[in-house]
């Protein structure tokens, strides 16, 4: 079935393999997030090969409807399958979609000459966990033969956090990570589950496990206490050890303790869970150099999560496509920044007791805080509050308008459970007047000024019985 599907979907590439061979300008608009922008790098890298003249530029949904079409073939990846894009049916121009997120038309609409939609929901192949918006751009360059930007389309899917219910990529990220493998560029390594593998040393990384409180929780000295007991070196000589110089064995002894301490900490219904907490596949970009933070995939999305929290996707676009001077430096400067940004944040909202706790959630007025990095916040927060609840931070979107946007966090087990998290927003915030949605874990949504409170009210209740 599942082949089968695939194969109906090749037919749609290779008829988008057409469309570009017969395009002499282009125009890419992809998302400004960190699989959007590794889906426009797959694009442009590929015209660049092609030889065709394209222009490329990162936007947020809500600019969709303001564009006009001024090109002879728009691209639109990783996102206006969702979008209403009437303003470039009348036009000359011709309209391409890459899209992995639920659409509004049906195929039927993908037949018309000029207008193409590729996306795995018209297949029944699942958007969210099977392949991303980097994926659905791969998948067409690879009809060219470009199998060598294979590993940008695992990028892309970690970066769409479309590994993190299951712990590994699967359905057609599988079969895009096999290319990257057969080609030598990725590595895929059963690891412990832990962020941090090149950059960070041991006990600093493990001190930030926070899907569960554990005494190590926020705590180096613990960790550093822990790796001790374990006999594992913190240091090489005068160098700090990150993760991936460990051996499996000492691994092994990391994942028995974490299991270990997990089972004491957490309710029974979560100890089937346990495992899948504490490891998962990590991805190794192997023409990276090690200890270079764009050598495990995680890692890199961050490295370009920074570039675009801060509007600046082009430096991450410029890395992706093999700039490794100027651009990495930027990089690298804005990831400091966004790190030194996150921490003052942080310091702010714990503080002075910014957590207020309601029956079955806890939130934070973040007002101040970035819309950008509202979520990163809230994330990073959940570990000093109640990791049995999720975590809601409300703040401003800036840019003149006068909404609020909400972002929500919560422990990956109660994911593990079945909870949906971007559902449950979702329609919440349409009662109050807003909109959302999003993954299980991670989720956010756009509401009225005014209306916080009686959203607070509507959530709380929604989740009596079911946190
Ligand atoms: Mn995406």
């Amino acid at each position: 079935m599942a082949k089968a599907q695939n194969g109906i979907m090749n037919k749609a590439f290779s008829k988008a393999h057409h469309m570009v061979n017969e395009a002499e300008d282009v125009k890419i608009y992809s998302h400004i997030d960190c699989d959007g922008i590794s889906a426009g790098a797959i694009l442009s890298s590929a015209l660049d090969r092609l030889e065709i003249d394209h222009e490329i530029e990162f936007i947020s949904l809500d600019k969709i409807e303001d564009l006009k079409a001024e090109n002879e073939l728009t691209i639109f990846s990783d996102l206006g399958s969702g979008q209403n894009l009437d303003n470039f049916y009348s036009s000359l121009s011709k309209v391409m979609i890459l899209d992995h997120h639920p659409p509004l038309r049906d195929i039927s609409h993908s037949s018309n000459g000029g207008f193409i939609e590729l996306n795995p929901h018209h297949y029944n192949i699942d958007g969210s966990y099977q392949i991303s918006g980097g994926g659905m751009a791969y998948l067409l360059a690879r009809t060219f033969g470009f199998y060598d930007l294979s590993w940008m389309g695992v990028l892309s899917a970690v970066g769409d956090m479309q590994n993190s219910l299951s712990g590994k990529l699967l359905g057609l990220n599988q079969e895009i990570l096999k290319d990257g493998v057969n080609n030598n560029l990725v590595k895929s390594i059963n690891d412990l589950s832990i962020y941090g593998r090149q950059t960070r040393s041991l006990s600093v990384a493990l001190s930030y496990f926070g899907d569960v409180k554990l005494p190590i929780t926020n705590n180096q000295n613990e960790c550093i206490l822990l790796l001790k007991k374990l006999d594992i070196p913190t240091k090489n000589g005068r160098k700090n050890r990150p993760l991936c110089d460990l051996s499996i064995d000492e691994k092994r002894r990391i994942f028995s303790e974490l299991v270990r301490m997990l089972s004491r900490e957490v309710p029974t219904k979560y100890v089937k869970h346990i495992p899948k907490l504490v490891s998962g596949d990590s991805y190794e970009f192997l023409e990276e150099k090690k200890y270079s933070p764009l050598r495990d995939a995680s890692e890199f999305s961050t490295a370009i999560n920074a570039c675009s929290r801060h509007k600046s996707p082009k430096i991450a676009l410029k890395v992706l496509k093999g700039d490794r001077g100027l651009a990495l430096d930027d990089m690298e400067d804005l990831t400091l920044g966004h790190r030194r940004y996150l921490a003052q944040k942080m310091d702010w909202v714990r503080g002075d007791d910014h957590i207020v706790h309601l029956k079955n959630l806890q939130y934070f007025e973040g007002y101040g805080i970035k819309s950008e990095v509202i979520g990163t916040i809230a994330g990073m927060i959940l570990s000093y509050g109640d990791w049995r609840k999720p975590i809601i931070g409300f703040t401003e979107i800036g840019d003149g308008k006068s909404d609020i946007k909400v972002s929500l966090r919560c422990s990956r087990l109660l994911a593990f459970e079945g909870i949906h998290f971007g559902r449950i927003i979702r329609k919440v915030a349409e009662k109050v007047g807003g909109s959302g949605g999003g993954h299980s874990v991670a989720c956010g949504a756009y509401i009225p000024t005014s209306s916080t409170d009686k959203f607070l009210k509507i959530f709380d209740a929604a989740l009596e019985g079911v946190i």
